[in-house]
């Protein structure tokens, strides 16, 4: 391998700028500094890559292979720079040609390829896997479009295309030797025993990689993002013809399928272009897998012992159906064995229990696009149901092709992502299959990147604990565990104290700057950031904070505790009710901001456009973190992780992850409201419910009343009866039944953070005791329960 010295990073940022962007300092525009310092940067990730893709192929050792149709990666440089320990010097070599490292950093844009917490825990997945060494590689779509830019037009959500690609991209390598024909259509011939599948339409899949590196550059794996390409381009007939639509037609036909990422995150369309999204990205994959596969060790009965392929949800199912058809139909090997062999190579992940969640293709539209694989599910759904006479469901019930099921009997292991999801997946949707099979689902609580989400956007209080206890926490989280001593310190606290008003001030002036919205640093910043959804309840936070504006007004010369209510996150462009909560929310904004009466005491704003750098930007900052989804109905969650390691005690119910959190850090550092998921089971029996909370809570009906009278919508009184008659009437999400308790909550966090002591030593009992949520312990018991994988640098 060539071994070239390192010349320092000033030096090579120079290089790139004149040899690879022809820029000279004096003509360089932002970008190109910010190229040339990610070229810079890139130049040292090869070097880890390059030794890690050896180290695999040397040592023989099994991959991992991580399926998404998502990966919420956002940007990349200071994730570079920061696993490199790059900091310094990429700050003082910037300042040698007179730039700010703040500024070149923020003229990246996101690389937004997922709706949300499924999308970002891939992302964090990939970093941990390279941290810990393990050969893995992330296979996903290059959406031209990641998830639509959010705006904000008189307080209603607008969306507008995202052009992350309108930018040079420093991160991606194109590999045009990297190509496979993806075929959907057609019909299906037999011959004896060998059955032939013949496409209508090919389109060619493209990789493009991007190297992942992990911590201290020890490893780098690769994310592999297929591009859609036309076979034949260009229709030159057509164009000669003077068609210049037709000549042109075979390149935007391909490009369509790569071309934007479905907004949807918890409700499937049943789209034909979504499904041929999950054909595309799974076959290109598998051809990919099993090329790399056969190039080493060849004997597919040893694939399940060198490979292990992760399903990220049920998105890329099609993989079991594919794997039996490529073993069966172009290698020959038995059927049932080739059931096997897919089932040990195969594991799933389940992010959700919501019912509109879960992907059900109609087996016309599916035997239509995949008329083989259509056939194979049915071997598979009676080779099931053979071997397992007492089966009752079945994954081709009512004409339609339903993935979970399939996912489930196609994966050796079947995993939820926090102890709560885990336990009632096995007493809901999966109860037979449980049953049918007791040792196949296993639980693998969520994490998160500590690099990034501590690390890397709170350098205050990194630095801090880095400086107290060492820095062997950043790869070894649970380490945080030796601040405790440090916690009854009341120097240290303050010191801890003073890291949280910093980054409220740094987040304050950049509200100011970025939005006009000035608020006093020294308010309890209560932040609420996530995908807008009737189960995550941000209409029960809006609802709770009018409760709390009339209460106020009601006694304004009161000892109120000030409060900045913090609101991101974007709706599915068809959800209307979720965006008329976000226009409820800034309807709200505009007129209690407003009031002088109040708005010393409480404050709302509804940040636009929320994405991976924004959550960097406000998690550092947070004194509360909002985590009030109803009951059994959060998978786990993922934000809640970040804010505890950050600082931010949880106002929340037990669910998701939640549970796990408040275990962790103490019940006494975590404000629990609200009814258990059994608890949400019996309420949901007691008839009209929503009426009874709401005629034992006056202040939650006058809340309500507010809302339909039109007082945050005088122009249109009626405007939010939509969102009133819901929660006066069938209130599925049990809103007013959690009302009363919420505002008791809320209440004692006002007390709470009176006392600012109290207050830093519940927030720093939630940093020190929050180090198993990291992505790295997650994936280790990924690598030990279900892929038998091993770290490489261990
Ligand atoms: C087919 C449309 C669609 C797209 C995405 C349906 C469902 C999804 C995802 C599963 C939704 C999602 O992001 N789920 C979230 O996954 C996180 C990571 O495990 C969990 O922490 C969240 O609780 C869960 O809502």
């Amino acid at each position: 391998m060539l071994q070239l010295s390192t010349p320092s990073l000033r030096d090579s940022i120079l290089r790139h700028l004149t040899y690879s962007f022809g820029k000279d300092p004096e003509h360089a525009i932002l970008e190109d500094w910010r190229m040339a310092l990610s070229y810079a940067v890139r130049d040292r990730i090869v070097d880890a890559w390059f030794k890690a893709t050896h180290q695999t192929y040397e040592t023989g050792a099994k991959r991992v292979y991580y399926l998404s149709m998502e990966f919420l990666i956002g940007r990349l440089l200071e994730d570079g720079i920061v696993n490199l320990e790059l900091v310094e010097e990429a700050k003082s070599a910037l300042a040698d040609f007179s730039k700010d490292y703040n500024d070149v950093l923020a003229d990246e844009p996101d690389a937004a390829l997922g709706n949300g917490g499924l999308g970002r825990l891939a992302a964090c997945f990939l970093e941990s896997l390279s941290t810990i060494g393990c050969p893995a590689h992330g296979y996903g779509i290059r959406y031209e479009h990641g998830l639509f830019r959010q705006s904000f037009v008189g307080g209603r959500q607008v969306e507008q295309p995202e052009l992350w690609l309108g930018q040079r991209h420093a991160w991606e390598f194109e590999r045009p030797e990297v190509r496979y024909r993806i075929g959907f259509g057609g019909h299906v011939t037999n011959h004896g025993e060998t059955v032939r599948w013949h496409p209508a339409e090919e389109v060619e899949a493209e990789a493009f990689d991007t190297p992942v590196v992990g911590w201290k550059g020890r490893w780098a794996n690769t994310l592999r993002l297929w591009s859609g390409r036309a076979i034949h381009p260009f229709d030159l007939a057509a164009f000669n013809h003077g068609d210049y639509a037709a000549a042109a037609a075979p390149e935007a036909l391909a490009r369509t399928i790569s071309r934007v990422l479905y907004p949807d995150d918890t409700t499937e369309q049943g789209k034909e272009l979504r499904l041929k999204q999950e054909y595309f990205l799974t076959g290109a994959a598998l051809r990919d897998i099993l090329r790399r596969f056969n190039n080493q060790f060849g004997d597919l009965r040893k694939l399940p012992s060198k490979v292990a392929i992760q399903l990220n949800d049920t998105h890329p199912a099609i993989a079991g159906p594919e794997l039996i058809r490529i073993l069966h139909d172009e290698r020959g090997i038995p059927f049932d064995e080739s059931m096997d062999i897919a089932r040990n190579t195969l594991s799933y992940t389940n992010h959700t229990l919501l019912p509109e969640a879960l992907e059900s293709w109609g087996e016309a539209l599916f035997g239509r696009l995949l008329p083989r694989h259509i056939q194979i599910i049915d071997q598979i759904d009676n080779e099931h149901a053979n071997r397992n006479p007492s089966r009752t469901q079945s994954m081709r019930a009512d004409h339609q092709v339903k993935m979970g099921q399939l996912s489930f009997v196609m994966a050796h292991k079947v995993n939820g992502v926090s102890a709560l999801h885990t336990e009632l997946m096995k007493t809901t949707v999966f109860e037979e299959l449980h049953n049918l099979h007791p040792d196949r689902i296993v639980n693998q609580t969520n994490g998160v990147t500590p690099r990034r989400w501590l690390l890397a956007c709170n350098p205050r209080l990194a630095g801090l604990i880095t400086e107290s206890i060492g820095e062997a926490w950043v790869d070894d989280l649970e380490q945080l565990e030796k601040l405790e001593p440090y916690i009854e310190d009341a120097g240290w606290l303050d010191r801890y104290g003073k890291v949280k008003r910093d980054n409220k001030v740094e987040l304050s002036n950049w509200m100011g700057q970025a939005h006009g919205f000035h608020v006093d640093p020294d308010m309890i910043f209560d932040v609420q950031i996530k995908r807008l959804h009737e189960y995550k309840r941000q209409h029960l936070n809006i609802l709770e904070t009018i409760a709390h504006w009339l209460e106020i007004r009601d006694n304004p010369n009161a000892d109120w505790t000030p409060r900045l209510k913090l609101f991101a996150g974007k709706a599915a462009p068809g959800y209307f009710f979720a965006k008329d909560i976000i226009r409820l929310i800034n309807d709200a904004a505009a007129v209690i901001n407003a009031d002088p009466l109040t708005n010393k005491y409480l404050k709302i704003a509804f940040l636009p456009n929320y994405n991976v750098t924004l959550a960097e930007r406000l998690v550092p900052a947070a004194d509360l973190s909002e985590q009030i989804s109803t009951a059994g109905k959060e998978a786990s969650g993922t934000g809640n992780m970040k804010f505890a390691l950050n600082g931010a005690p949880t106002v929340g119910t037990l669910d998701g992850a939640n549970v796990e959190i408040r275990d962790h850090v103490g019940a006494e550092n975590f404000f629990l409201f609200g009814m258990t998921a059994e608890e949400v089971m019996e309420r949901r029996m007691v008839e009209s419910h929503a009426q009874k909370a709401i005629a034992a809570d006056p202040r939650l009906a006058r809340a309500l009343e507010v809302i339909r009278e039109g007082r945050f919508s005088p122009a249109e009184p009626e405007r939010y009866h939509n969102i009133t008659g819901n929660l006066e009437g069938a209130d599925y999400f049990l809103v007013c039944s959690d009302f009363s308790d919420y505002w008791r909550a809320q209440r004692e966090v006002d007390a709470a953070f009176k006392d600012q002591q109290g207050w830093a030593r519940m927030a720093a009992f939630n940093t020190a005791r929050s180090g198993w949520f990291s992505s790295d312990r997650t994936i280790r018991g990924y690598m030990k329960d279900i892929w038998d994988a091993k770290s490489l640098l261990d």
